[in-house]
């Protein structure tokens, strides 16, 4: 007699179900070939979209997507909040779910599901894999020079400010461990822009966790609107400065107590 076929066979890599969060506001040009892509590149990862109540019609492209393909479901929010509130409903939700792995990616196609094997393949050894741009082997293509420039400039600055070994911070195409989004006190984030992204990876090495990053080909969207603005770059700089200010109080104070330390020692010595 043969044993009836399981379903609970362990999962390629042994890293457990896979979930991309895919934040939406009128990505109706992109939702649907970025669902039909990511679907045929990774058929064993799952999906969940979360639209801020595109007026475009989005979340219901999605939703109709949804409806023929139980690997894919929706999260409706009323209005725009920005990309981090809308990540930290679908990485609740997910985790509420009992993924073991949830990643990030955008909808209109700069993040290439084609590209997603690689991030899984540096998930072992790794607690958090970031797709960079800004790594030997990673590239842009048709990026406009001023968002190239206002990348760089950032990253600079973030590194400079946060004394963190990361070359893409604000990067958007991501895996998460599980272990790794509960770790890092999401629920104290009030990052509502995309710095919300850099946040995240502040707070995964702070944790001590390991971050690893991997090439990707960032492709400019060809359909739709971006959504990056003034203000969105601001709340950047604003917080990036403030949480420069932080650390360098935390490694001043460090510093001062490291010397009285050494001064008592002295003292004691010398009695
Ligand atoms: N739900 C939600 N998605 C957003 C919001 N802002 C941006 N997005 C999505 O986040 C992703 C990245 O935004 P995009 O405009 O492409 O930014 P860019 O690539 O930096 O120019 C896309 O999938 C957007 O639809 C928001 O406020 N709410
Ligand atoms: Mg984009």
């Amino acid at each position: 007699m043969s044993a009836a076929p399981r379903d609970d066979r362990p999962a390629p890599l042994g890293r457990g179900r896979v979930v991309m969060v895919v934040p939406t506001y009128d990505e109706a040009a992109n939702i649907v070939p970025l669902l039909q892509r990511l679907r045929a590149a990774q058929p064993g990862v799952d999906v969940l979209v979360v639209d801020d109540g595109s007026p475009d019609g989005t979340g219901r492209l999605a939703e109709e997507y949804a409806a023929a393909d139980a690997a894919v479901s929706v999260l409706h929010r009323t209005e725009k909040q920005g990309l981090g509130a809308a990540y930290l409903h679908g990485f609740r939700v997910a985790l509420e779910r009992g993924y073991d792995v949830v990643g990030e990616m955008d909808a209109d196609g700069s993040h290439q599901p084609e590209q997603l094997g690689r991030l899984l393949e540096a998930l072992p050894g790794a607690d958090l894999v970031i797709g960079s741009r800004w790594v030997p082997g990673g590239s842009i293509v048709n990026w406009p020079r001023h968002r190239e420039l206002l990348s760089r400039g950032g990253n600079l600055y973030t590194r400079t400010l946060l004394g963190i070994e990361v070359r893409d911070a604000t990067a958007g195409f991501r895996l998460f461990r599980r272990s790794t989004l509960e770790r890092i006190r999401l629920e104290e984030t009030a990052s509502l822009g995309y710095v919300f992204q850099t946040d995240l990876a502040h707070r995964t090495l702070r944790a001590g966790l390991r971050v690893r990053e991997v090439p990707i080909e960032f492709v400019e969207r060809v359909r739709g609107e971006s959504k990056m603005s003034g203000a969105v770059a601001a709340e950047s700089l604003r917080r990036i400065t403030t949480w420069g200010l932080e650390e360098r109080g935390r490694q001043l104070r460090a510093g001062v107590r490291r010397l009285r330390a050494r001064a008592e020692q002295r003292r004691g010595t010398a009695r």
